[in-house]
């Protein structure tokens, strides 16, 4: 930590989730913003649900960010994830689709998304980055509601989704779809291969979901659909990285399915109590966040403990007193509604 490209990382592993210390660190007060986007190059709309209406709790989080250097040439690049809409039909070649922008050194950026092999369309929702088979060139993980994407970096400017060839889809046996969220790539047992941690706000079915006018939920006089409160929560997943490419879901051995369901946003991976290995944060919304720390014990090393769980309302880290100085956590949920 500490460079201006891990501080950056940080943002894109957590989208709704930053380490305030490396905030802070970054960005001194005084500081002041323009919004350069249209200027840069940076024009392609962001879709995400209904323009005037949203039915589905769906509709309402929207997109993650990264900032990576893609092609290794020194200098940061962009990817944004995006939506799309249940009622639109959009003609052939004009769906929505996340986006790559290259960084032209002079202040602006080239879509490459169409070069790259990143065209998809989907309710993509975060986005981390990490060098998952240690080739040098920084890979992808894109989130969706249903199957993720794992965007192998070819090094040659473009990627190649293999997600499903090395078991990091999310599918389930039970046909269920995972509205996955936020994500974060961690060696937790530091054998030098990075893992992934990627958490789920709840399992969607359009057929099966609240909807306003089903009541009785009211948004500033509004009839909104109900939840989370209420709904199933989602089980986050913890993929071991294997090291030929595949990854092997460790969840239930590493302790992870042991925190109750709830309803996981944002991902945060960070030393918080200065062991030397990295502890997991997940901003959970409407309920407490789970804080799992990292036991690094006997053989196995895979278990990792739930924090304890505080009242339902409370959006803290439950940091366990004893811990010395862990990093504070600053939380801005991602979550918009109408
Ligand atoms: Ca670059
Ligand atoms: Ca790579
Ligand atoms: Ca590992
Ligand atoms: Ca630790």
């Amino acid at each position: 930590m500490g460079t201006r490209r891990d501080f950056f990382r940080s943002l894109c592993r957590t989208v709704p989730v930053f380490a305030f210390d490396q905030f802070a660190q970054a960005l001194p007060l005084g500081v002041q913003f323009v919004n350069v986007a249209r200027e840069a190059g940076l024009k392609s709309k962001t879709i995400f649900g209904g323009e005037r209406n949203n039915r589905f709790l769906l509709e309402t989080t929207g997109c993650g960010a990264a900032f990576f250097d893609y092609d290794n040439d020194g200098w940061l690049d962009i990817f944004l994830v995006n939506g799309t809409r249940f009622e639109a039909k959009y003609p052939k070649g004009a769906e929505p689709t996340s986006r790559l922008y290259k960084n032209n050194r002079d202040g602006t950026f080239t879509d490459v998304t169409a070069a790259a092999g990143l065209i998809r369309t989907g309710w993509g929702q975060g986005v981390c980055v990490g060098d998952y088979d240690n080739d040098g060139h920084d890979d992808l993980f894109v989130t969706y509601w249903g199957d993720c994407a794992l965007y192998r970096n070819n090094g040659n400017g473009t990627f190649t989704d293999v997600a499903s060839k090395a078991g990091v889809t999310t599918r389930t046996s039970t046909g269920a779809r995972r509205w996955n969220t936020g994500c974060a790539f961690l060696d937790y047992d530091r054998d030098g291969l990075l893992d992934l941690f990627v958490s789920n706000y709840i399992d969607f079915d359009p057929k099966t979901a609240p909807l306003p006018e089903s009541g009785p939920c009211l948004y500033k006089g509004h009839m909104v659909a109900c939840g989370p409160p209420g709904l199933q929560g989602g089980k986050n997943i913890l993929f071991h990285n294997n090291g030929d490419g595949t990854f092997t879901d460790v969840s239930g051995k590493a302790g992870i399915l042991k925190t109750p369901g709830t309803y996981g946003l944002g991902v945060l991976v960070a030393d918080f109590d200065n062991d030397g290995w990295p502890d997991i944060y997940v901003a959970n919304d409407s309920t407490s966040s789970a804080l799992y720390k990292n036991n690094h014990d006997g053989t196995s090393r895979l278990s990792i403990s739930p924090s304890k769980r505080e009242s339902p309302t409370v959006r803290t880290a439950s940091l366990r007193p004893e811990w010395a100085s862990p990093p504070s956590i600053m939380i801005a949920t991602a979550i918009s509604i109408w």
